[in-house]
């Protein structure tokens, strides 16, 4: 017998795979659609990672398995090519993007198809290629035509000294540029919306129906923050109000101020010319502090007076306004009512400046803490005719006076906010909007997209964007006018053009049109996504809003795009750290596939734990895997060879329970102990001396999503002409696979006393006798008579007492 020669068996399957699109579907198929999609890698200079390599041998997995059991599988495979990485490295080297990028693919490809990857090759697509941006674009138009997109203000990194925007990652911890080390300020720059708020109440809704980790859906209501409350207008002495949004109206007694965020609209006008100096040096020192920042509960509060007062609603008192840079612009109104007895950050804020604190909400039971906010609800005082009520129906009632009053109403506000698509590089998909000195703003006309990324293009970050300083770029005229135009210099956001690809790949080739809305009908949504849980918020929610607006526009029919979702859990070094290149514990799966062989680090990684976990890389699990392939290889030959008798009943049964386990652990991503029952199998079958071709053959249809080459080289060993993968999964009888022996709970007036291990098939009447000799049963029917006995066959014995029957 060979040895099993992983190098020269992977290689030829792997070619003869790759003739005739073997993995593509099946065209006016007559079987069931199925898509499954891995999120696509961006094709970093680095190379593939082992932990692209687990969320891919599970799809592969997967989509295996689907076509044995006769569906019609769509699985594709393309490149999220734009960003940034690429144009940093250009910016170093002088590579230019495109080629860096596709050099990188390249190699991806290469690697991808190194494991054995079960991809329709033939639909690849690159996000940075025009035939693809051209709908990305157009896709932005589409958004635009329909209010989607808008331009405004928002701020960006901006260092003075090398006078250019900065990605976040490209500004230092201290608040300095990783270029120069010289402050970074935050400027404002005309930007790109798109209009997610309007589907915030969808996205949240839609969450329900999905079959996603419970953990990311929390993370998506978290972002997306909806908060019910109540909005309060508060009257100035002179010709303005101030509204603010809060979800304590019940401690509106408790209010010492009115805080404004320092940019808010109203500071200028209301600030007294007493104060005009102090506000101004308070917004100058903390214009450029950043978000969390601001929001963080380790920065201590500051603020200034302004020295305008507004009036209580109720009482009437006068209630001063101040400005603190805790209270953010864009949330809410910009604006808190200030309660230092019942809200952490206004008692530190009120602390500081000697504002008073007044309780007016005390818990229901016990005493309210000391020396801290008292932030929980509970029961109201000091607050007049309220007095007595619990938080809740208070904060109900204080709204419907406001009301009555015309001084507020119930509101819901989110955290969500729009989502900012410009951005200041090269290497991205151009927006495709164009400036003329006479008419304006002007989408660029369908016709003429794409809007191609020019080649002439100094991308070394100086000024606003790159493209701003490409001379052909420019070179267009006004389609309503004629007169020369200038075009937009941002692009966009990858994240846009990663927020429909999988609408692509039901005809990655459609010229006239992003996608066809006929091939998108037949695969769409995607049945099963796997990717990485870093995605939680941005990509997947802005994946289900493109969703949401072509579904509204009625281009597509589904409102949901991914149907059910998992996330690999992550693969640390070997000492259960993160592998990073400085830490020098980065594992290279050529290097593996190159010593084991592809199946071998397949296997490997759906071995190594729970394929949700994170787990260790661990160098000795791999040689064991291979020495279980190693077995497969040789037990398979022997039982060609060797003329090895019909299995036996005991390993015809262990054989039936494995097609079972091993069909639902895949189904419940549970590839561990699938595995496991292989290993299982293939002991028993070895030590067994029975199980002849016909056995083996089932062996290795069970192990081909796992190992698809060894299982096709084995299946030809068997005798056979065509692939494995033509072949069926095998089904189990329910009669062989069925477990022999049960677990029997045993209660005695509806509480557990004991549990017993029984024979499937053991009948009522000794059941009963079972139950009723038990050592703990007899221990607690003490001094009791027995009833009744009531027996869920293969399932429980319940002993009723006189006592419990009366
Ligand atoms: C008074 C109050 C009293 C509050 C109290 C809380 C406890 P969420 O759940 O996040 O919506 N707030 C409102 N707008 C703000 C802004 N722009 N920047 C910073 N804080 C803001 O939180 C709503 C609460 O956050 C509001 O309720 C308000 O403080 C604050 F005992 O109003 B509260
Ligand atoms: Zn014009």
């Amino acid at each position: 017998m060979s040895k099993y020669d992983f190098k020269s068996i992977e290689k030829k399957w792997q070619a003869e795979w790759s003739k005739e699109n073997f993995f593509g579907p099946e065209e006016n198929s007559s079987k069931k659609n199925f898509y499954v999609l891995d999120m696509f890698p961006y094709p970093s200079g680095n190379g593939l990672h082992v932990g692209h390599v687990e969320g891919y041998t599970a799809t592969d997995i997967v989509v295996r398995k689907r076509r044995l059991e006769s569906w019609n599988v769509l699985h594709p495979m393309g490149w999220d090519a734009f960003g940034l990485p690429a144009e940093n490295y250009a910016i170093k080297t002088g590579v230019h993007p495109a080629e860096s990028t596709a050099k990188n693919i390249e190699n991806y490809r290469r690697q991808l198809k190194s494991l054995g990857f079960s991809y329709d090759w033939s639909r690849e697509i690159s996000t940075a290629d025009p035939a693809y941006y051209r709908w990305t674009q157009w896709l932005f138009l589409f958004l635009y035509k329909n209010g989607l997109a808008y331009k405004g203000k928002a701020p960006v990194n901006w260092c003075d000294s090398c006078a250019t925007v900065l990605a976040n990652e490209q500004v230092l911890s201290d608040g300095t540029c990783e270029r120069c080390q010289s402050e970074v300020r935050q400027k404002d720059l005309e930007q790109w919306f798109f209009r997610v708020t309007n589907y915030a109440d969808r996205l949240l809704e839609d969450l329900a129906e999905l079959d996603w980790p419970e953990k990311i859906k929390a993370m998506q209501v978290n972002w997306i923050g909806r908060s019910v409350g109540v909005e309060i207008i508060f009257v100035g002495e002179k010709d303005f109000s101030i509204p603010v949004f809060t979800t304590r109206a019940d401690t509106l007694f408790g209010v010492s101020a009115v805080v404004l965020a320092p940019e808010h609209p109203l500071v200028q006008k209301i600030t007294t010319p007493e104060q005009r100096q102090v506000v101004e040096d308070y917004i100058k020192k903390t214009r450029g502090k950043s978000e969390l920042e601001r929001t963080g509960t380790e920065l201590e509060k500051s603020g200034v007076p302004t020295g305008a007062t507004v009036q209580h609603p109720f009482t009437g008192k006068e209630v001063p306004i101040w400005i603190a840079d805790y209270v953010l612009v864009n949330y809410g109104t910009g604006a808190v009512m200030c309660v230092p007895a019942h809200d952490q950050r206004d008692y530190e804020f009120a602390g500081k400046y000697g504002l008073p604190c007044l309780p007016v909400i005390r818990p229901e039971n016990g005493e309210a803490p000391i020396g801290q906010a008292f932030t929980e609800k509970g029961r109201l005082f000091n607050s007049e005719h309220f007095d007595g009520l619990h938080s809740t129906e208070a904060s109900n009632r204080i709204a419907a006076e406001l009301g009555k009053k015309n001084l507020g109403q119930p509101d819901v506000k989110y955290h969500l906010r729009d989502w900012l698509i410009s951005r200041q590089r090269y290497w991205g998909a151009p927006i495709p909007i164009l400036y003329c000195d006479q008419c304006g703003e002007l989408p660029v006309p369908e016709e003429q997209l794409p809007v191609l990324l020019p080649t002439d293009v100094d991308f070394r970050p100086t000024g606003e964007s790159p493209l701003a300083r490409s001379e052909s770029f420019h070179a267009v005229n006004c389609p309503e006018c004629g007169a020369a135009a200038r075009r937009e210099s941002d692009t966009m956001d990858t994240f846009v053009d990663s927020s429909w690809y999988f609408l692509r790949f039901c005809s990655p080739h459609e010229g006239e049109r992003p996608f066809s809305s006929h091939a998108v009908a037949e695969w769409c949504p995607v049945d099963l996504y796997v990717g990485g849980a870093e995605h939680a918020v941005l990509h997947l929610l802005y994946a289900r809003f493109f969703t949401k607006v072509l579904f509204d526009h009625g281009l597509i029919a589904f409102a949901e795009p991914f149907k059910r979702l998992v996330n690999p859990g992550l693969v640390l070094g070997e000492n259960s750290e993160k592998m990073s290149k400085s830490r020098g514990n980065v594992v290279n799966p050529d290097d593996v596939v190159g010593e084991f062989g592809a199946d071998a680090l397949r296997l490997y990684e759906m071995f190594m734990g729970d394929f949700m976990d994170a787990k260790p890389w661990d160098p000795q699990g791999i040689n064991g895997v291979a020495r279980f392939l190693d077995r497969v290889w040789s037990t398979v030959h022997d039982a060609v060879h060797q003329e090895r008798p019909e299995a036996d009943t005991e390993l015809t049964r262990l054989l039936h329970k494995t097609i079972r386990k091993v069909g639902d652990d895949i189904e419940a991503f549970k590839f561990n102990t699938a595995i496991s029952a292989l290993m299982i199998l293939l002991n028993e079958w070895t030590k067994n001396k029975t199980g002849d071709k016909a056995f083996a053959s089932q062996v290795v249809i069970l192990l081909a999503p796992f190992a698809p080459h060894l299982a096709e080289e084995l299946w030809h060993v068997l005798g056979n002409e065509q692939s494995v993968f033509l072949e069926s999964w095998p089904e189990y009888r329910a009669d062989l696979a069925r477990d022999e022996t049960v677990e029997v709970i045993v209660q005695v007036d509806g509480k557990m006393r004991d549990k017993m291990l029984v024979e499937v098939d053991t009948d009522t009447e000794r059941l009963k006798m079972m139950a009723l000799q038990s050592e703990a049963v007899r221990r607690n029917l003490v001094g009791l008579a027995v009833a009744k006995v009531i027996v869920a066959k293969g399932r429980l014995v319940n002993i009723v007492t006189d006592k419990e029957a009366e």
